[in-house]
Order: structure tokens, then sequence, then C-alpha cells
């Protein structure tokens, strides 16, 4: 029986577990990648483990997410991350040099070998045929320092695709269509494997997007092979030495094939407030736009970049809009400067941001009051964008300059026959000089004030009893729990300060109550956690005192973040006992020694029983025991 790409690459890693799907297996990481904002908690994490060096064969820090610095604590961060890098030997991309995924991509990515990231989007370097995942700082941090990663064995996913996109549809609708088809929740415990006749129509970077938004599936990772266009790729980055010929084998097996004709794919947009909530550009012709931004790790490559200068050339932005456009790295920045590109953009009116993050983690670029912002990015949850009440929409590059020029959502197909050719460099601009190089200089980490020590964690306890301090409905996201945006970012490393914000767009009162009953129960219904890998999703809420969350199902990296901080995920045997328990009811929870995995609820309030399961594995009950990971990585040294 033949195996696919995915199966190829993680049996080559494999170094315990069985490779069956649903069963937990450890493997073997090559790189990390971090972001500032899950950066300085994993590292504090890893100096705890007191390990001297990364064991990893590459490790780089990026900073790209908290990059307003409207007082001292952002800047602490930086200079945190960048000594903590020096002192254990990893690279440290500076601020400026751009958005992890897109620089990565650039400058590290390699096809065969496996990459863990304290960022959800960290498939996007699937698009070079890696084995890309996301995961909790923590995770990060013990791959660092050479413990394998843990995930159950998953099912693979083929997206067969045939024919050509048209001209004006965007790789970003092929992800968009993928996510109508599967939904948010369609990807669980699943690896996504592009094959067929149409991925050679698709550079890296297109492919690169389409693994990058597969993290809105909740997938595990996305893979493409690696071919002929990867080595042109890798060779114009003048990395072709990184280059390996990956492939599924011909006879090989998935859970099931979904097919996708890319000639009969038209622009798409994911409507507010998820990104599966899709429907052509054409039904929604009209809708007024009052903002428009082009960037993020989904969309900023030089193909994007020059698709806008080649769109807004000579023209003007609509008024009563606000374009905003971020070019993904200083390698796009630079080339689109030296170029001309820029200057395009600039004379249409457009206001280029800085290469980060920016307006996708609400770091500036705010909508107005229920303003329509169409945005190139990859979520679009309520508030994210920092305007509780913005409607946002998600498109392609084309169907965001298409609604820039216009002043409303348009079909780009509208805007001619013809869509702006792009004339790929024969090589890339390689100029690595933000990226600092892993010395082996003794080093002293530094420390500002924004920088405070870890929380303490406490052993599991055989009896749970408290209080549901929310009850909350499907789709979750870890926006909800814990928001980001300008204002809360900077306290990422400051653990009492940032609970002060848990669930504070859902019911403000969250974080007084849960500090005034000693902490409690949440209550949730499916895909709970779903989005970011934040960890202080559940860093914040155990600091709270919360013991337990019981919901109908998990999204995996929050799933894996509650059990790294001992917070057990329980879900409901019955569904329809999601309606048995009700915000303010008084439970308790015998959880023993977690051995076995049903495990009652007793709602006292009501008198009545649940029946529950915590599905842990056996490496995972004892980091419950333990109080979490980090205690079980401090016992074992
Ligand atoms: C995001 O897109 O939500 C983030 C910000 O990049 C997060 C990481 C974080 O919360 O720091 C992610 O996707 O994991
Ligand atoms: Fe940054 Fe947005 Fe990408 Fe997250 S999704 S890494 S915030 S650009």
């Amino acid at each position: 029986m033949g195996l696919n790409l995915a199966q190829k690459i993680l049996r080559a890693h494999v170094v315990e577990g069985e490779m069956i799907p649903g069963k937990p297996v450890g493997i073997r990481i090559d790189q990390t990648l971090t972001q500032d904002a899950t950066g300085t908690m994993a590292y504090l994490q890893f100096e705890a483990m007191g390990v001297p060096r990364v064991k990893t064969k590459l490790s780089v820090s990026y900073i790209d997410h908290n990059m307003l610095q409207d007082d001292f604590k952002n800047a602490d961060d930086h200079l945190y991350l960048q000594s903590v890098a020096a002192k254990y030997g990893l690279y440290f991309s500076r601020p400026g040099n751009g958005i992890c995924h897109q620089v990565h991509l650039e400058r590290f990515g390699a096809p065969g070998q496996t990459l863990l990231g304290s960022d959800s989007h960290t498939p996007t370097q699937g698009g070079l045929g890696m084995i890309a995942i996301g995961a909790g700082g923590l995770d990060v941090a013990l791959a660092m320092a050479g413990q394998p990663f843990n995930l159950n064995w998953p099912e693979v996913v083929n997206i067969r695709l045939t024919g050509k996109l048209k001209p004006w549809v965007a790789a970003k609708d092929v992800i968009l269509e993928v996510l109508r088809k599967l939904t948010v929740a369609g990807g669980v415990g699943k690896v996504i494997e592009y094959s067929g006749p149409g991925v050679k129509s698709l550079s890296v970077p297109e492919r690169a997007t389409i693994t990058n938004m597969g993290a809105e599936l909740g997938a595990t990772t996305s893979i493409f092979p690696s071919d002929e266009i990867t080595k042109k790729f890798l060779v114009a980055q003048k990395r072709g030495k990184a280059f390996k010929p990956l492939a599924a084998d011909a006879d090989a097996q998935y859970e099931k094939t979904v097919e996708i004709d890319l000639d009969k794919l038209e622009p798409l947009v994911a409507q507010p407030h998820s990104p599966d909530n899709i429907i052509e550009v054409k039904s929604l012709k009209g809708t007024k736009v009052t903002q428009v931004a082009v960037g993020s790790c989904t969309n900023s490559s030089f193909r994007d970049l020059m698709t806008v200068a080649g769109m807004l050339k000579g023209k003007t932005v609509a008024p009563g809009l606000s374009l905003a456009v971020t070019p993904g790295s200083k390698q796009v920045y630079e080339m689109i400067s030296g170029n001309g590109a820029l200057k395009d953009i600039i004379a249409s009116g457009a206001r280029i941001l800085e290469s980060g993050c920016g307006p996708c983690i609400g770091m500036g670029f705010a909508p107005n009051s229920g303003g329509v912002s169409v945005r190139s990015f990859n979520r679009n949850f309520q508030g994210r964008s920092g305007t509780k009440d913005a409607k946002v929409y998600l498109g392609s590059v084309e169907t965001c300059i298409a609604a820039a020029l216009t002043g409303e959502l348009t079909d780009p197909r509208k805007l001619g026959k013809t869509a702006p050719k792009i004339t790929w460099p024969k090589t890339f601009l390689v100029e690595d000089n933000m990226i600092i190089k892993p010395t082996k200089k003794p080093t002293e980490v530094i420390r500002g004030p924004n920088i405070k020590p870890l929380p303490e964690t406490k052993p599991l306890e055989p009896a749970l009893s408290g209080e549901v301090l929310l009850k909350t409905g499907d789709n979750v996201t870890t926006d909800h729990i814990m928001p980001a945006g300008a204002k809360i970012l900077p306290l990422r490393s400051n653990i009492p300060e940032i609970a002060k914000h848990v669930f504070a767009s859902v019911d403000a009162t969250f974080h007084d109550r849960a500090k005034a009953a000693g902490g409690g129960f949440v209550v949730g219904g499916v895909n709970y956690g779903q989005g970011s890998s934040r960890e202080h999703a559940a860093l914040a809420p155990m600091y709270l005192g919360i013991k337990a969350v019981i919901a109908k199902a998990f999204a995996r990296i929050h799933r894996s973040n509650l059990v790294n901080f001992g917070i057990v995920p329980f879900t409901f045997v019955n569904a329809a006992d999601y309606d048995q328990i009700a915000q303010g009811d008084k439970l308790t929870i015998r959880v023993g020694n977690l051995d076995g995995d049903d495990v009652i609820i007793h709602n006292e309030t009501k008198g009545v029983q649940i029946p529950v399961k915590h599905g842990l594995s056996p490496r995972e009950k004892d980091q419950i025991r333990a109080g979490g990971a980090l205690g079980l990585a401090k016992l074992a040294k």
C-alpha cells in the first residue's frame, strides 16, 4: 500500500508511539520558530528547563506582532528575546524584517523537515513540502530542549487540484473554497495534502497562502509536494541546497479525496464573523466598504504586492475608504521599492505599514464604528480588528484592491479581461542583514520590568469543585478567551496583568467573578478554543483558578495548551448533556488520579450526574497530575 506525503515525512520523524489514526505519537522536530507575542512565555519556560543551548537543527525567534511601541513594554520584550536568542543559540529576526511565516518561507523552510512553531499559522511552510505544525509556547520550548512533539497520528485528506486558475482568481480563493467545503472544524485531527495536476500551476508563495489558511480548518497541518516549482523558488532564494523532491506514492491512500477544479473557481469572500462563511464576491456586489487592508502572513508575498501595484498603477483609492498595504518581509519591501512598484502603491493613496502582523492582530488600523473592512488576512472573528461592531470580509488581494478602487465589494473580474502580469525575478533580493546569527559568545539575558516570572502551577487535586463561571456556545475562539490587540498584547509576558482580560469581550465580569470564587469551571460547545495557538488562553485561566473546561469538542492546539497548564479538558459523553449545566451551577468532579477515562460530574445545583471523558494519553495524565507540562519537565530534570 502506497504512502501519502504527510505519512512519509512523519514516519521518518517518529520516535515513539503507534502510527494508527488517533493514537499518540512523538515526532522529532528539526526546526522551531517563535514570534514575540508567544515567544516571551516560550523562552521563560525554556529557561526554566535549564538546557544550555537549543538542540534543534535550527531555531528562529521573530519579532513581528508587538510592533507598536507606545511605552516600554514591547521594546523590553524585543530586547529580552534578542538576548535569549544570543544566549541559547537561536537565529534572531529583528523587528522590521517581516512576518515570521513569510520570512521563514523565504529564508529557512526546507522540504521534508519538521517545524514546530508557537503560532497557529506555522503550516505556511507546508507550501514548501514541510510538516509544519503550530503549538503552544511550552511545546515549542520542549522541542528546543530536544524533546519529541506529541500529537495524535493524523488522518490525511487529499485535496486533488485539476485545471488552472482563471485570471483574477487566486490561491486565496482555493483555500476559501476548501473552507466552504470542510468548515472551521473540518480539519481537526487531520492533515490536508494537496495533489493533482493543478498543483504545478501554483507558485510556492501561492501554495503557502493555501497551507497558511489551512489553520482555519483546525487541521494539524497542510502540505504540498516538493517539485520543480519548489526547486525554482529555493534556487531563486539562493537556497538550492535545501531542495529535495518529495511526493506521495502513486497508489497513496487517503481518508478521503476532495476534488477542486481550478478552472471553475470564482472570486470568493469569507463574510463576518467566520472564515468558513463563504460566498461568491459577485453576490455581494454593491456592499459599501470603508477600509481595505492587504498584508498578513496569508497574502503579503512579492507576488501579492506586485498584484497590488499592478492594479493600483495610475489610479486612486476610492474616496471615503482607507487602504493599508503591508509588505510581508523586508525582502518583499526592498524588491518592490527597487523595481518601482512601491511608487505605484504610494501614488494611489495607499497607506504603507511596516512589515509585521499589524492590523491582522489589531495592532492599529482598526475600522470605523460599524465599518466594513475587506482584508487579505485569514481570520475575521468578531472584535479581532479592534472594532467590535466592524464587519470584516476576507478575500484575495485581487478582491481587496477591487474594493479599494470602487469603494464597494466588486468581483475583480469586472475590472477587465487581463489581470496584472507578474514578472518573477530570476533571483530574489537576498540580504539577511536583519537576521542575527547564533554565536557562542556568553551573553546576559536582559529582563526589563515587563518580564514577569512564570506563575506557579499546582498538582492535581482528586476532587475538583466550584462554580460554572461561564457557559459559551460553539466555535469559541482563543480571541474570545484571551483577546489580543494593541492594548492587551504587550501584557503577554505578565500573566497577572493579562489575566484581567480573560473573556473580557464575552463577559467583562469574568475576571472579578473568577477571582472572588477562587476559580471554577468553563463550559463550551464544539470546536472550543479554535484559532490562535496562544497558550495565554490556558495559562491566564489557570492563573484565575480554572480547573477544568467541559466542552462538546476541542480545537487541537487549545486542548494541548489546557493540558500543558494542568486544566482538565472534559468532553460530554452525550452532547445533549450540555443543556444539563447552566452558568452558576455548582459542580463536583471526582477525578481521583485520572486513571479511568470515564468521569462523572455531579451537578449539585441541579441534582444530576453527567458522564464525561478526558481522553488523556498516559503522558498527558502525568502532565496534569504534575500541574502541567512544565511541572513535569522540572520533575524529570
Ligand atoms: C493570531 O493570528 O491569532 C496570532 C496572534 O498570530 C496567534 C498567536 C498569538 O496569539 O500570539 C496564532 O495564530 O497562533
Ligand atoms: Fe501575524 Fe496575523 Fe499571521 Fe497571526 S495571522 S501570524 S497575527 S499576520
